[in-house]
């Protein structure tokens, strides 16, 4: 069997790349709204204020996921939209906006798949430390609380968080991304251990409230290594290379899969990881082991690219050198179709979860055509070739429930501002129009399919 028949054949959108209305409805301060007012951090000066405007262009914007086929739909929604101050009061203009969007969803046959944290963290919260304070699980708990007492008679699918290695590694340990620090391992580790409590005390929290059985998971990111070879030391090579920590602390440690999946998954954090950070590892208290590897229904996974891999003459691992002129997107991101299906197989032999893939695509030189179209042959051809390893990926037995491409719109790309666009609709800034792109009505020949057509 290529693909299940009832595979979620969906795009994926985040609350502050694409809802605008940053100030409107009760509406409370993110952290990037906060960074975006900093000179020199985003492309142009730009920010979220506007974005796609899609806060009130939901409805149009439905339509177009309907014209297309969509059949999921999975978004973030804005913390501080809801509880203005992080916790306590609710804004119940913020929680009508999305209980409206769900209800716009399900009237037009698309599934909502809601992520609860995409990075725009409530700046009221971050003034009293963030996820460096020891309450920030709990705050996380309250917000989640809320979201699933509105939303769970209509919501089956909830991911906790949107990859944490982006919004510590980015946020706090190379600080390009909001708040913008650069703070110590120690510091960052400590965050890291609060971040996977709130993930655990979410999904506890999200099934004593559910008014429906509903299916939990969770959206990291990394890169997805894969073999040069199809020989057994060559797979195993890549295997251990996509899993093992960093050798040393320079540079970003957040960026792996095993930091954040293994405690959620086996309850313990990878002894690699363990022995690196020696005395600088955070401060696990009896119980928090437990409660981070509340049982999950599935591991949502963003796979864009990796790098391939040999076991070398002393059994060491080895990262190929790409050749010159190897394939790249407009953003300089490597094209590497392998890691969609090496990705899923290795983690679903690690984690053995149903696998969603809950971001893939690439950002593309769009233009509108003296046609009045936009043509992207790049754009699907990336999409064809991934998706096609996927297909194998599934077809060899890795349990895959969905694909969610990055993103529906084009849309506001963190510190690269409007400058990249990821979207299956273009949108004109200056006057909100959006325009189906050629790739967009070949996904939709693919959902038709259901892949046959790969
Ligand atoms: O736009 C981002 C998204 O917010 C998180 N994953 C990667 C995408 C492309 O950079």
């Amino acid at each position: 069997m290529a693909f299940k028949d009832d595979f979620a054949w969906g795009v994926a959108t985040s609350s502050y790349q694409i809802e605008g209305a940053a100030y409107s409805d009760g509406k409370g301060l993110s952290i990037w709204d906060m960074y975006c007012k900093q000179p020199n951090k985003i492309y142009g000066g730009q920010n979220g204020d506007v974005a796609c405007d899609h806060y009130h262009k939901y409805k149009e914007d439905v339509q177009l996921m309907k014209k297309m086929g969509i059949k999921a739909y999975r978004f973030s929604i804005c913390w501080p939209r809801i509880l203005p101050n992080g916790i306590g009061e609710v804004n119940k203009q913020g929680l009508e906006f999305y209980s409206n969007l769900v209800d716009e969803l399900l009237k037009n046959d698309i599934e909502p798949y809601v992520t609860l944290f995409h990075w725009d963290f409530p700046y009221e919260l971050y003034k009293r430390g963030g996820w460096m304070n020891p309450d920030s699980p709990l705050w996380f708990e309250e917000y989640a609380a809320v979201v699933t007492d509105q939303l769970s008679d209509r919501v089956k699918y909830f991911i906790t968080f949107n990859e944490p290695q982006c919004f510590i590694g980015l946020g706090h340990v190379v600080g390009v991304h909001a708040p913008g620090l650069q703070q110590s391992v120690a510091d960052t580790l400590q965050m890291a251990h609060h971040v996977l409590l709130a993930h655990g005390r979410a999904v506890k929290t999200i099934r004593q409230h559910a008014k429906q059985d509903v299916k939990v998971g969770y959206a990291p990111t990394a890169s997805m290594h894969y073999p040069a070879t199809n020989g057994p030391e060559d797979i195993e090579a890549a295997r251990k290379s996509i899993f093992q920590m960093p050798k040393t602390m320079e540079g970003n440690w957040a960026w792996n899969v095993s930091w954040w999946s293994d405690p959620v998954f086996f309850g313990k954090y990878p002894e690699d990881g363990v022995q690196l950070f020696g005395e600088l590892m955070p401060k696990i208290k009896e119980g928090d082991m437990e409660i981070i590897s509340q049982p999950l229904d599935f591991l949502g996974q963003n796979i864009y690219n990796g790098m391939q891999v040999r076991q070398d003459e002393n059994g060491q691992i080895e990262f190929v050198k790409r050749y010159d002129g190897f394939p790249k997107t407009a953003l300089n991101w490597p094209i590497t179709p392998e890691t969609l299906y090496w990705g899923p197989k290795f983690l679903y032999e690690r984690y053995k979860k149903p696998i969603y893939i809950t971001e893939n695509g690439l950002s593309c030189h769009d233009v509108v055509s003296l046609d009045g179209k936009v043509h992207d042959p790049n754009r699907i051809d990336f999409l064809h070739r991934y998706l096609v390893e996927l297909k194998r990926a599934s077809t060899d037995g890795v349990d895959i429930a969905g694909y969610f491409q990055w993103s529906f719109t084009d849309n506001f790309e963190w510190h690269s501002g409007y400058e990249d666009r990821f979207g299956l609709v273009f949108v004109d800034y200056n006057t909100q129009e959006r325009i189906i792109k050629d790739s967009g009505y070949w996904y939709k020949k693919v959902i038709e399919t259901n892949g046959e057509i790969l």
